[in-house]
């Protein structure tokens, strides 16, 4: 036996994002590491933080898994086993006593892994999410190497799914139940679930020390911090209830330690504002200590701080708080986190007497509420960035961050079945003001209850929560995708005589299990066991576990939770009737191709046409295992929905390059995807002022995994879509929006807003001509009982809106004017102008906002399009792009780079808008990402009109 000596002294601070006083911490991303499957002879250099796959590709054994059909060739690398193994360098240690302790942590092993260390095996794991904390002293004091090794051997994830899917008492769940794509049995372990297979991305099933890790070497005075809670909650807050405005910070902060806290030891804190000002500074009382755990608050006068606001709603203020834990004078431990001050609540409480009074349809709320202000939430749902989260760096997200609030958009929902945020994730979300609604990381199944996994989950849950609670922008934890509205009617209508067992076993993992987790580490975060769902029947804090779900226990007439809707069949697609009524749309959404640059990142040449083979491989929108089975017929249904669709409503590409007229059909393909969230988005607006109070829309997706056609309004490539950018239009915070109720043939045209108080304004609502004329039909004043209209050519109507709420500012039979002399339905289209005043949220200065919205009353498809002689020209001095429409209206015009300069990648401030005959637009643009000499002389400015004519 030899005992190692100590010479590294590294800090471990930045890495872990906290001050750990302990100083023998050996970071073992700079050791030198190879990846090695002796039985195929591979021995390569690996990284950690890596992936097999990356690693693997960066040795040049595999090509660049996201080409061509990669994501098939590379099989063989997921059904294998990998080590990662390193002799380390550095560690050695003088302490003869025998009585330093030496610990690996790993915050991240993904997923099944062997550990061992100096020839000892010292660890067994299970669970991607879960952070290591291996005590390896054993086997350090008795090493004899100066290098010991360090080995983390990797199973297949697929082959153990497999495995412990095969057990004998394995439980099992209906045919569809499992939501499955490509590899099967995910429910039954803890790695991320579209890991295996998404209807969006590919299938890697990827193996590696994927997070951080270290060697810490601690003498028995020393402690090292591997994780730590703070909280932040008004004083006497509750969980999902909303909080006293008026009442003082209670912050709450909790330590774990490698080695542990002496009895007697202390807290103090630091609160320092973003100058690095001194705001407060004390000790924390009402110490509880444990020894590898110690917890103490303090009471901060609410006076002393400003607010941190989501974006539009004000700044994002935020802190430093350093907690110390001292002892005898002496510094153990220092954890500062960035934080600020908020309340968050998502309001599930019963509707009120004022709220009826007000119109509000009976039954529970479901909105957001920031300090205290219900508010409009707009976004969409975040999926994981990449199948290899190792090369998701800060600088991505921060970059797709900003597209975001460029977006208007103001919340995402980060989906279940990914990973759980990296802190930088939300380091970048606080900076920028998006709230981050957070899931555990399960769905579209259901899960094993055994007491193993149970408690598997929850250290994951209680690490998760711990990790990341101080974030200002962590707006919510639930339990799940779609568990309530997918799965448990899955089982009951296809196994009801067991639903009672199912809905028990549901009801252990997602509430009994992970609302404690929650609860325990928070007094600041909701939590709703799943994402869509009705919410609570009641809620009673004497109770262990406080909730109990409404589930279908439903009054007539009243309204619950929240809703998604897909629809995938394109006739339906602009009759309202059928989306959804509910308070807040969570999901929903059609699928699109990618545009043609992206594309040629991915495929080779030769399969750049609409239903070439690798592009029919990347569309995963058909009979998987689970998912809405009985949807689904056949196996390029996803191509065949996206193709009639456009067939439907647009002109059809018809340009003589084939490569052109495929890129005229991806875009076309987004068009439709554009257009119909559209319809859905200002419907769904339109509630904030109607008896459902809808008060959110998140739509799917953000963005891409990778090159695929899916629900993505952000490319792989981070090229806005069609859809991000009317997204973007019709998230702006005051809009003007034509609802058309097929069924009973009205058009109402609304005035909306989600500011906080009053505006005013005025709109100009009008028919013209394709040709720009303006026509003298209709426009309003309808007479419900005669069916006459006494509005006709254009008008202007003055309007007041309330705050986060609708006007009606006319609407007018359709059918009636459709039979009227003159009225020509192909020939022309209804256009509405919005000018209004109004203040900001928690802004002082008025300002003006505008919105222009149009209605066809046939589709583009059958409309006599006139070709409105588009022009762009680059203003240099203005930075902008100058665009004209001189014959004819343009509809959906689309400024692009050309396809020569896609390694730049560029967003226009406005995009896919309406110019009307003899119209211009100046349009700024932001450099997303890439450069290209020249390029701004090479956007081209196209419309749908151009789309449909040879070139
Ligand atoms: C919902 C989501 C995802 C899925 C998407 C598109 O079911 O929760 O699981 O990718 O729709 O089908």
């Amino acid at each position: 036996m030899k005992p190692c000596t100590l010479t590294s002294l590294v800090l471990a601070s930045t890495a872990l994002g906290h001050d750990a006083v302990a100083d023998h911490v050996l970071d073992l991303s700079n050791q030198a590491w190879r990846l090695q499957n002796l039985p195929l002879n591979i021995s390569v250099p690996g990284k950690v933080p890596s992936h097999v796959h990356l690693d693997l590709h960066a040795a040049q054994v595999i090509g660049d898994p996201y080409f061509g059909l990669n994501d098939f060739n590379l099989r063989w690398v997921a059904w294998a086993n990998w080590t990662y193994v390193t002799e380390v360098k550095g560690l050695k240690t003088a302490n003869t006593s025998g009585d330093l302790k030496t610990f690996i942590l790993f915050n991240g092993l993904d997923t099944f892994a062997d550990v061992s260390f100096c020839g000892r095996h010292v660890a067994t794991t299970d669970n991607q999410f879960r952070q290591w904390r291996l005590d390896v002293s054993d086997a350090a004091r008795s090493c004899d190497s100066e290098t010991p090794e360090l080995k983390v051997t990797f199973a297949s994830a697929p082959n153990m799914a497999a495995y412990l899917a095969s057990q004998p008492d394995a439980e099992t769940w209906p045919w569809g139940i499992e939501g499955w794509f490509e590899f099967p049995h995910r429910a039954f372990i803890r790695k991320e679930q579209s890991d295996f297979g998404w209807d969006w991305g590919p299938a890697f099933a990827p193996a590696g020390i994927w997070q951080k890790a270290w060697i810490i070497q601690l003498t028995p005075d020393e402690v090292y911090v591997p994780n730590s809670v703070m909280d932040l909650y008004r004083h006497g807050q509750v969980n999902n209830l909303p909080p006293d405005q008026t009442a003082d910070w209670v912050l709450n902060c909790s330590i774990d330690a490698l080695n542990s806290f002496p009895k007697d030891a202390e807290m103090k804190f630091t609160v320092k504002d973003d100058t690095g000002r001194i705001v407060t500074s004390d000790r924390l009382t009402n110490i509880s200590n444990a020894g590898d755990v110690i917890t103490g608050s303090a009471t901060l006068d609410a006076k002393q701080y400003k607010l941190w606001w989501p974006s539009g709603m004000g700044a994002q203020n935020l802190y430093n708080i350093t907690v110390d834990v001292v002892n005898k004078n002496k510094t153990l431990a220092s954890v500062t986190k960035r934080t600020g001050f908020r309340t968050i609540v998502l309001n599930m409480g019963e509707i009120t007497d004022t709220q009826l009074a007000q119109g509000i349809a009976p039954g529970n709320n479901w909105h957001f509420e920031i300090n205290g202000h219900e508010f409009y939430a707009k976004g969409s749902n975040f999926i994981p960035p990449d199948a290899f989260w190792p090369r998701v760096t800060p600088e991505r997200i921060q970059t797709l961050f900003r597209s975001v609030v460029a977006g208007n958009q103001n919340m995402l929902r980060v989906w279940a079945s990914g990973a759980y945020s990296p802190d930088f994730m939300y380091d970048a979300a606080d900076e920028i003001g998006i709230l981050l609604w957070s899931e555990f990381e399960f769905g579209d199944a259901l899960y094993p209850v055994t007491e193993d996994f149970l408690e598997n989950v929850r250290q994951e849950a209680v690490y998760q929560v711990r990790r990341t609670n101080h974030h200002p922008s962590l707006a919510l934890w639930a339990g799940g995708n779609e568990l309530e509205s997918l799965e448990l009617p899955g089982v009951n209508r296809s196994a009801p005589e067991d639903y009672d067992r199912y809905l028990h076993e549901y009801e252990t993992l997602f509430i009994e299990t992970l609302l404690p987790a929650v609860y325990g580490n928070s007094r600041s975060i909701t939590y709703m066991p799943s994402s869509t769902e009705n919410g609570y029947l009641s809620f009673n804090w004497s109770r262990p576990i406080p909730i109990i779900q409404r589930y279908n226990n439903k009054t007539e007439g009243s309204l619950y939770g929240d809703t998604d809707h897909y629809n995938y069949n394109y006739r339906e697609a602009f009759n309202i009737s059928t989306y959804p009524v509910g308070r807040f749309a969570n999901e929903f959404g059609f699928h699109s191709m990618p545009s043609l640059a992206t594309w040629k990142e991915a495929l080779p040449d030769d399969e750049l046409y609409f239903n070439s083979s690798h592009i029919m491989l990347r569309n995963h929108h058909y009979p998987a295992g689970g998912l809405n089975i009985t949807n689904y017929d056949n196996s390029s249904k996803g191509m065949a929905e996206m193709t009639l669709a456009v067939s439907e409503y647009y002109p059809l590409p018809n340009r003589a390059d084939p490569i052109a007229n495929f890129s005229s059909w991806c875009h076309a393909t987004q068009i439709f995807q554009a257009d119909f969230y559209k319809s859905q988005i200002q419907f769904y607006r339109v509630g904030s002022g109607a008896r459902e109070r809808q008060l959110g829309s998140l739509y799917w997706q953000l963005e891409d995994i990778w090159q695929a056609p899916t629900w993505a309004g952000i490319e792989y490539s981070g090229r806005w879509k069609v859809l991000h950018n009317v997204a973007k239009d019709i998230y702006q915070s005051v809009i003007v929006a034509p609802l058309f109720n097929q069924s009973s043939g009205i058009l109402s045209v609304y005035a909306v807003s989600d500011l906080w108080s009053d505006v005013k304004g005025s709109a100009t609502l009008g028919w013209i001509g394709w040709d720009g004329r303006r026509l003298n039909h209709t426009i309003g004043d309808f007479d419900h009982m005669t069916g006459a209209s006494s509005k006709f050519g254009q008008e202007e109507v003055q309007f007041t809106i309330g705050a986060i709420n609708t006007t009606l500012l006319t609407s007018f039979n359709m059918t009636k004017l459709a039979e009227s002399k003159g009225f020509n339905a192909t020939e022309c289209l209804f256009v509405a102008n919005l000018t209004a005043t109004g203040t900001p949220i928690n802004g002082d200065a008025t300002r003006t906002y505008r919105h222009t919205n149009t209605f066809t009353p046939t589709p583009l498809s059958s409309a006599a399009l006139v070709d409105p002689g588009l022009s762009v020209v680059y203003k240099k001095g203005e930075d902008a792009f100058e665009v004209t429409a001189k014959h004819g209206v343009s509809a959906w015009t689309w400024l692009s780079v050309s396809d020569r300069d896609s390694s730049v990648i560029v967003s226009f401030d406005e995009n896919a808008f309406l110019l009307n005959k003899g119209q211009t637009r100046l349009v700024k643009y932001s450099v997303i990402s890439g450069s290209s000499p020249g390029w701004e002389d090479r956007v081209t400015a196209d419309s749908i009109y151009g789309e449909g004519q040879k070139d």
